[in-house]
């Protein structure tokens, strides 16, 4: 038996993916830019075993064999292929952040799962490789593998969509829990329906490729008001853009809406803060570390707060063989 552990934390876009142009490759329509958190880690250990019949999937001490198992099980069927192995795994993974509440546990989940996976399997692939492969369980995972900032480039094929490292201004993201229960249509899906139905996502596609040109300036520039404006404007694009889907989908509550008022209201008086938000309620906050006082009073009595500032690579934690 060989098995190895890895931790991997959530990424928060602030230029986002929404849209594939290959699902089969998880290739994205448009490369995107995001910052790794230091909160919320997921931990995972994956242990092949020669003796074992099937896979064992493992999640917060719950055995699984739903939907989300069988992701991980056509997952760990890829890191077979790659490694030429038929043998099959235990997999034991645990999140710190409410599963499918819109902050990007499918992001740490399948960053730790790739690093464990691979390290298990005996593959040693470089941090590109590692990318790629997160990529493939999950897109945001490819951003996950790396600290800090990280692009995500769109890339030609599947050996040039990977994310790479980012130099940024010193920034921090107060993330504000507006509700924890699981969404009602989950990103996969609704961006399916996106493609399919919305007349505007020709132009989402287009304004994106621009938008990511101009943020990735702004971080070279060190210029934090620039990069929060494109942060804003893109997510409630984003937002407008899921909206316009048929049948509709809207993400955001009213309690999502009064925090991007308290935070546009705080902007007004001098406060450099901007908001965010991913498939799902929560609004995440994008601010210098000595704003984030001044944004956590603003967004007080609305949600549970929570304060991220830029996080660790996916790192592997531990190995064993027995
Ligand atoms: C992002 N999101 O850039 C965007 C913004 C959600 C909103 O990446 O189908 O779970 O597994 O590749 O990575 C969520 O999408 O989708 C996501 P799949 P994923 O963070």
């Amino acid at each position: 038996m060989t098995s190895a552990t890895a931790t991997a934390h959530p990424n928060i876009a602030l230029v986002k993916y929404w849209g594939k142009r290959d699902s089969d490759l998880n290739l994205p329509a448009t490369g995107s830019l995001s910052m790794t958190l230091d909160i919320f880690p997921t931990t995972t250990t994956v242990t092949v075993d020669d003796a074992a019949d099937g896979d064992v999937l493992v999640f917060g001490g719950v055995m699984r064999s739903d939907g989300p198992a069988q992701r991980v099980t056509r997952f760990l069927d890829l890191v077979r292929q790659l490694a030429g192995s038929d043998r099959f795994a235990r997999v034991e993974t645990a999140n710190t952040v409410p599963s499918a509440a819109g902050l990007a546990s499918s992001a740490s989940g399948f960053a730790a799962l790739a690093l464990a996976a691979s390290a298990a399997y005996g593959l040693d692939l470089d941090v590109p490789a590692l990318s790629r492969l997160a990529r493939r369980g999950s897109g945001s995972a490819s951003r996950s593998i790396i600290p800090g900032f990280a692009v995500w480039h769109a890339g030609d094929d599947d050996t040039t969509s990977f994310a790479e490292p980012l130099d940024a201004p010193d920034l921090a993201m107060v993330v504000a829990m507006v509700e924890k229960r699981e969404k009602p249509v989950s990103s996969r899906e609704a961006m399916r329906r996106t493609i399919l139905t919305s007349p505007y996502y020709r132009a989402w596609v287009e304004s994106t490729a621009e938008t990511l040109d101009a943020a990735v300036l702004a971080c070279a520039d060190g210029d934090v008001d620039r990069l929060g404006r494109i942060t804003e404007v893109n997510a409630l694009r984003m937002h407008a853009l899921i909206q316009s889907c048929d049948p509709p989908i809207r993400y955001l509550t009213p309690v999502s809406v009064e925090i991007f008022d308290r935070v546009a209201a705080l902007r007004e008086s001098g406060v450099g803060a901007w908001a965010t938000a991913d498939a799902g309620p929560n609004v995440v906050v994008l601010t210098r570390p000595d704003d984030v006082p001044a944004v956590t009073a603003a967004l007080s009595g609305l949600a549970e707060l929570a304060v991220a500032r830029p996080g660790p690579a996916a790192a592997l934690t531990g190995r064993a063989h027995g």
